[in-house]
């Protein structure tokens, strides 16, 4: 099939040919020839945000809603640097996107022409590729690349920018083109040498556990994992960005790691004598003081990024490979054999933990809203079909460890950079990806402020999703750490939420969306309910919270993970780990 067309309309049917059904974005000068195709595109509707932070963010919730490749488009400069938190929140936590953004004409490209910007440049460290287009006849190439680069091996964002004078002249367009990329081939099958050491460590140890992360949700492995779990019996932990892979509430569900990880997930980590991670990073906010991470573990670490191994921690046993695959394999390795490790003792020992420090929160006597209620509410009353989408903050660690995770994929943040402002635009392109799922944002009060503009598009696009804004008047996370770190001296942390500015309800008004507040405990049901019975419009709850709310347990930045607290001065008691 070959047509003469021009650059941006090959563009748009190489979007068509990929079964691109939704891009979000905002038009300007460079990328204008790209859509006034788009306009009379049938199959590819695009979604007009108010910021390009928002069409990053979405193209996020939609990528990890769907398992497909979320797609976001913006102008030259100014439009394409909006784009910059985006690409670089998807970098770290592996989430595939394709960011299209228009370039100055090709002879103008660095003379600092109006609204240049070296996007290719300024993003590179942060996309797994980027391309700078200024031939028209390579955008079907490109575009095809570009997909299978950011879906393949660890996903992860690709920028495709195109310069305009590509998009405005005329070119010869064919489908299927053929895709150039030599160098690129993601190794999926692990090495059978490297399975067989694996299970042999696994028989051999008493204390093992698997370390379970992002890596394996996006492998599509839960079933697998499950498998795996059931047939060894071994403690599993989930990370930030694997909540729901492993149902919270099978028994050999430990929780999560890190900082603010359970005693129990914590504890077994560290008196491991056998790691068996499962696309993890051995993230500092996991290990913390690495030096002093479960001293006595061997390591397996599975993961399909080579990189990743032994980058943090040395592997005993690295194994390369798609997590899917790589926990099959050890399946049938370990089903073929006799040998079966004796975790007695160890389960002993975890089921203690897991008994004496169960994660809780204090109430408070005044009456006030506790934000892990809200959480512990929420969960029960949305269930766990729901996607819940979180911002950044004591709100996002409340939101992981109090909801109740069953599903693998249900729970949507940003683990790697931290980005406040995620939760709406995600939660926006999750449900416009899930339009019959129930999504739930969780926000903080200060999140909310950084990308609530996105409101208008839920609103105008009739996506209707629901947030829950946890308004604890304060940068809740970062008075934390004044309280136990800088002498409670609250620098730059409070909001001035008790004036009320802005007005979360009114806002929501404002919006077109529906607006409810709540401030006692015995709200919150009938709050919930009432937001769950509203499903043309969105929702927008705002819940008062009492503003001393800690986020615990915690393990402090730097520190061993053996001086995790529950409370504030006040550390677990540990097994003599030495038998
Ligand atoms: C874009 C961005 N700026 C700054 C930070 C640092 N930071 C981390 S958490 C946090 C406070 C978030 O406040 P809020 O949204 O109200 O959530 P809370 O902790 O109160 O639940 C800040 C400022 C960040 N993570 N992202
Ligand atoms: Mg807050």
């Amino acid at each position: 099939m070959t047509e003469r067309m021009t650059g941006a309309q090959s563009l748009v049917r190489a979007l068509e040919h990929m079964e691109v059904d939704t891009v979000f974005g905002i038009p300007g000068g460079a990328i204008l020839p790209a859509y006034d195709p788009l306009y009379d595109s049938t199959k590819v509707r695009h979604v007009l945000v108010r910021h390009e932070q928002g069409a990053g963010h979405a193209a996020e919730g939609y990528a990890q809603a769907t398992g497909r490749v979320g797609v976001c488009m913006a102008t030259s400069g100014p439009g394409a640097t909006n784009l910059v938190t985006p690409i670089a929140d998807a970098y770290m936590d592996s989430v595939p996107i394709v960011a299209i953004t228009g370039q100055v004409a090709s002879a103008a490209i660095g003379t600092d022409a109006f609204q240049e910007a070296d996007i290719s440049g300024i993003t590179m460290p942060i996309t797994k590729h980027n391309f700078l287009i200024t031939d028209p006849a390579d955008i079907p190439r490109t575009i095809m690349e570009a997909f299978h680069i950011a879906s393949t091996g660890r996903p992860g964002p690709v920028l495709v920018d195109i310069s305009k004078d590509a998009l405005q002249a005329e070119t010869t367009f064919s489908w299927p083109p053929a895709m150039q990329l030599p160098g690129y081939r993601p190794v999926t099958r692990p090495h059978s040498k490297q399975i067989r050491e694996a299970a042999k460590l696994i028989a051999e140890a008493r204390r093992p556990v698997l370390y379970v992360g992002g890596g394996v949700h996006k492998a599509g492995a839960s079933a697998e994992l499950l498998q795996l779990a059931e047939l060894t019996n071994i403690p599993v932990i989930t990370t930030l960005m694997a909540r729901g892979t492993f149902p919270d509430s099978h028994p050999q569900h430990m929780g999560m790691p890190g900082m603010h990880g359970s005693v129990a997930a914590v504890g077994a980590l560290q008196q491991s004598d056998l790691i068996v991670g499962l696309g993890v990073r051995f993230d500092d906010r996991v290990t913390g003081k690495l030096s002093s991470f479960a001293p006595r573990a061997k390591v397996v670490h599975a993961d399909i990024d080579p990189a990743e191994i032994s980058k943090n921690r040395h592997a005993d046993v690295p194994i390369v490979g798609d997590c899917k695959e790589v926990i099959s394999d050890l399946v049938a390795t370990i089903q073929a054999s006799e040998e079966r490790g004796d975790y007695a003792d160890w389960w002993t020992v975890l089921d203690g933990y897991k008994a004496t420090y169960p994660l809780g929160y204090d109430t408070f006597e005044d009456g006030s809203l506790a934000p892990q209620y809200v959480m512990e509410r929420l969960g029960a009353i949305a269930g766990p079909d729901t996607y819940y989408v979180a911002g950044v903050g004591q709100h996002q660690m409340w939101a992981s460890q109090f909801i109740g995770y069953e599903k693998p994929g249900t729970f949507i943040n940003s683990g790697g950079l931290g980005t406040m402002g995620f939760a709406v635009p995600a939660a926006m392109g999750a449900k416009m990806g899930r339009p019959d799922a129930t999504v739930w944002a969780i926000d903080g009060d200060g999140c909310f402020q950084m990308t609530n503009q996105e409101l208008a598009t839920c609103a105008l696009e009739g996506v209707p999703v629901k947030i829950a804004v946890i308004n604890n008047g304060n940068l809740g996370m970062v008075r934390q750490w004044q309280t136990l770190f800088y002498d409670e001296r609250y620098s730059n942390t409070d909001l001035q939420t008790t004036r009320r500015i802005p007005d979360f309800v009114k806002l929501a008004e404002a919006y077109g969306c529906v607006g409810l507040r709540c401030e006692r405990p015995e709200d919150v049901d009938a709050t919930i309910e009432k937001a769950m019975e509203i499903n043309d419009v969105p929702v927008v709850v705002d819940f008062v919270v009492h503003q001393d709310a800690m986020v615990w347990p915690m393990v402090a930045a730097g520190t061993s993970n053996d001086d995790i607290k529950i409370a504030r001065d006040m550390a677990p008691k540990w097994e003599n780990e030495d038998e």
